[in-house]
């Protein structure tokens, strides 16, 4: 594992993904974003649009599969391209679920980005990995 200077933070890779909803709204949405990922300190790895197919979105999303919501999921994120994004930094993965907000944008934290851009908790406008382990899982299935 390699270390920043700060010590007890950990450098640490996570993924990201910004929903079809608002990749179909408007470019703008996705700049402001990724704006505040970097105002952040993320540093982005690798980016890429994508329109995933649905055995990788099943695969991405195994956890839930015996969730009644899980064909809808699959269904939505499936729906149009997402954008993929490939993040670093120290600490990362809390970093971004605090940036990203609760789950259900009608719990998230002022300023969030799920509070900001949210509009269902089925259309929640991104994805954050939850575990360094998770990351890498989520990583390889969309970036190989
Ligand atoms: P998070 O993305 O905050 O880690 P998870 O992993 O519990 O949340 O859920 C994965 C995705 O499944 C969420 N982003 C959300 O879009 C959807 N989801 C979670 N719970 C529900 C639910 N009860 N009904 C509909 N969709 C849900």
């Amino acid at each position: 594992m390699r270390h920043n200077s700060v010590e007890g933070n950990k450098l640490e890779q996570t993924y990201m993904m910004i929903k079809p909803e608002i990749v179909a709204a408007d470019s703008q949405k996705i700049g402001e974003i990724l704006a505040m990922v970097q105002k952040n300190g993320f540093r982005i790895n690798n980016l890429a649009l994508k329109h995933l197919d649905k055995e990788t979105v099943e695969r991405f999303y195994a956890v839930h599969k015996d969730r009644p919501f899980f064909p809808d999921l699959v269904d939505y994120i499936i729906s149009g391209p997402v954008v993929a994004i490939h993040l670093e930094r120290d600490n990362a993965i809390v970093k971004l679920r605090e940036l990203v907000g609760a789950t259900n944008p009608a719990d998230a934290a002022c300023g969030t980005i799920r509070a900001l851009f949210g509009e269902a908790l089925s259309q929640n406008a991104v994805h954050a990995s939850d575990s360094v382990e998770n990351a890498k899982v989520e990583l390889g299935i969309i970036f190989g």
